[in-house]
Parts: C-alpha cells; sequence; structure tokens
C-alpha cells in the first residue's frame, strides 16, 4: 500500500482516471474519488473525505487536478 510509485506509474495511473470524463488532462473530483479509491486508499483516512483531499490537491483553484498537482502532492505523502 505505502509501495512507492515510479513517476511513469504515476502518470499512468492518472491518466486512466483522467481520460474518463471531460478534459483528458485533468481530474474531476469524481475521477480522483475513484482514482483514490481504487489506488491511494490510505490517503482517505488522512484527509477524512474527499472534499478536503481534493482542496489539498487543487492547488490552483480551478476546479480540477492536474498531473503536477497530483504529483507534487503523492511525492510528498507516499514518499
Ligand atoms: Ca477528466
Ligand atoms: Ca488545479
Amino acid at each position: 500500500m505505502a509501495a512507492k510509485k515510479s513517476p511513469e506509474e504515476l502518470k499512468k495511473i492518472f491518466e486512466k482516471y483522467a481520460a474518463k470524463e471531460g478534459d483528458p488532462d485533468q481530474l474531476s473530483k469524481e475521477e480522483l474519488k475513484l482514482l483514490v479509491q481504487a489506488e491511494f486508499p490510505n490517503l482517505l483516512k488522512s484527509a477524512s473525505t474527499l472534499d478536503n483531499l481534493f482542496k489539498e490537491l487543487d492547488k490552483n483553484g480551478d476546479g480540477e487536478v492536474s498531473f503536477e498537482e497530483f504529483q507534487v502532492f503523492i511525492t510528498k505523502t507516499s514518499q
């Protein structure tokens, strides 16, 4: 669960979920939920709610999570 993921793995995971709806390069809140539930269930425990997690990830506040935002967060929390 806490296994370190390579940047390539992170990118693959991000792309898989980001492509589900809307902009394929951005994660919506719904996409983030699916991604976190499947790949990073630990994050939900520490962030308490998906809303909090999404706010933490969406640094520029545009309502979507880019790969850069995702990568910074995952690197910070899991490594
Ligand atoms: Ca998307
Ligand atoms: Ca954003």
